[in-house]
């Protein structure tokens, strides 16, 4: 099967991803920096049709304004000169030694005020760049010891930041909104926001809730134990899956960013099944940019660096296919029928149901029959995950 991604797909790629060289916490490089032209180029050739990146990715922390500009001139030439757009930018708040205690939330109210500025920049970068997501990855806000950080003081500080940002969009009248991505450990030892949950109820709290959203990765989700796809159907249920991070992780860890599918495969299908068929209410259930937030493996040179970048959309095209049969399964339409999958649409009460008419209704509660469950009334959920399994292995059209 040929499976080649084109723009229509929506498929983008950090600027860090497959500029990451290959350092971890126990060595060094292994492999050398490619120049931003020939990474758009090469993205471009292979069918991804958006870049995105922190600040420092393009230009060095500490670069002056004037290398700044030419960085940012020679990126404005390559996205020209291939078409590649970048719907999401984002701002390194954790590389620097001077985020050694957080960005938002650090203690020093000095580093602070630096970490909004450095934000407001690439904002501003941003929107003169057309991205409609921007994403904030608070990686190193947290802490590693109870006594050190005071974490409602903390929340209050990342609330006047993001208030703060939020404002400043508003007034500008900008087309972008904030997407927050949690993430449980590593860096810090405990990050604040740590899931989507922690994440939704932060969100409730802003000024401007309607201008933050979500950028749930992933591996993220997975190294706090939970299930991906499931988190993501709930952001979606709440209207905040701005932006999504696809990699890959095999349980909980250390942040892998294995490329897309190559961790928990039956929750990437579920996933693209869901991203591309919607949910219970049906239609289009996302439709922003397939983000790919993963890093090559440190063995790899950079024929390996370009392999994955194909590997992570090729895996997205094959799992939508396969999601596509699945669906168009007259028999898995029949196991999902009989799962009473459906049947979980319908309200629980009739139009208008009041206390009184639930009490008379004696089908109910007096004559419903719950004996009938013990061994009796199976849903057939193995059945349905069996085929589920057979279409994704490609055992069925
Ligand atoms: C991000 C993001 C992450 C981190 C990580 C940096 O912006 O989404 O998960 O930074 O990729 O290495
Ligand atoms: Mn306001
Ligand atoms: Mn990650
Ligand atoms: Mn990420």
């Amino acid at each position: 099967m040929t499976l080649t991604p084109t723009r229509e797909d929506k498929f983008s790629f950090g600027l860090w991803t497959v500029n990451y060289n290959g350092t971890d916490p126990f060595g060094g490089p292994t492999r050398n920096h490619i120049e931003i032209e020939h990474v758009v180029e090469k993205l471009s050739e292979l069918g991804a049709y958006g870049l995105t990146f922190h600040d420092d990715d393009l230009f060095p922390f500490g670069s002056s304004d004037a290398e700044r500009d030419s960085y940012i001139e020679r990126l404005k030439k390559v996205l020209a000169d291939t078409g590649l757009i970048v719907p999401m930018v984002t701002t390194n708040t954790f590389s620097a030694p001077v985020f050694k205690d957080g960005g938002v939330t650090s203690n020093d109210r000095q580093v602070r005020r630096f970490t909004i500025r450095k934000i407001l920049r690439q904002l501003e970068l941003g929107v003169e760049l057309g991205a409609k997501t921007f994403v904030m990855w608070g990686g190193r806000e947290g802490a590693e010891y109870d006594s050190a950080k005071n974490i409602q003081a903390a929340l209050a500080r990342y609330k006047e930041a993001v208030d703060f940002l939020g404002d400043y969009v508003l007034s500008q009248g900008w087309d972008i909104r904030f997407a927050i991505e949690p993430k449980p450990n590593e860096p810090r030892g405990d990050i604040l926001l740590p899931t989507l949950g922690h994440a939704i109820a932060f969100i409730d709290s802003l000024e401007h809730p309607e201008l933050v959203g979500l950028n749930p990765e992933v591996g993220h989700e997975t190294m706090a134990g939970l299930n991906f796809t499931s988190g993501v159907a709930q952001a979606l249920y709440h209207g905040k899956l701005f932006h999504i991070d696809l990699n890959g992780q095999r349980s909980i860890k250390y942040d892998q960013d294995l490329a897309f599918g190559h961790g928990d495969l039956h929750n990437a299908f579920a996933l693209v099944d869901l991203l591309e068929h919607g949910g219970a209410n049906g239609g289009p259930a996302y439709t922003g940019p397939r983000h790919f937030d993963y890093k090559p493996s440190r063995t790899e040179d950079e024929t390996g660096v370009w392999d994955s970048a194909k590997a992570n959309m090729e895996t997205y095209l094959l799992l939508k296919e396969r999601a596509d049969a699945f669906r168009a399964d007259p028999e898995v339409q029949a196991a999902l029928e009989a799962a009473k999958v459906f049947e979980l649409e319908q309200n629980t009460l009739n139009d208008g149901e009041t206390i009184e008419a639930l009490k008379a209704d004696r089908s109910a509660f007096e004559d419903f029959d719950t004996d009938a469950y013990l061994n009796g009334k199976g849903f057939g959920f193995v059945r349905l995950q069996q085929l589920a399994t057979e279409h994704l292995l490609g055992a069925r059209g």
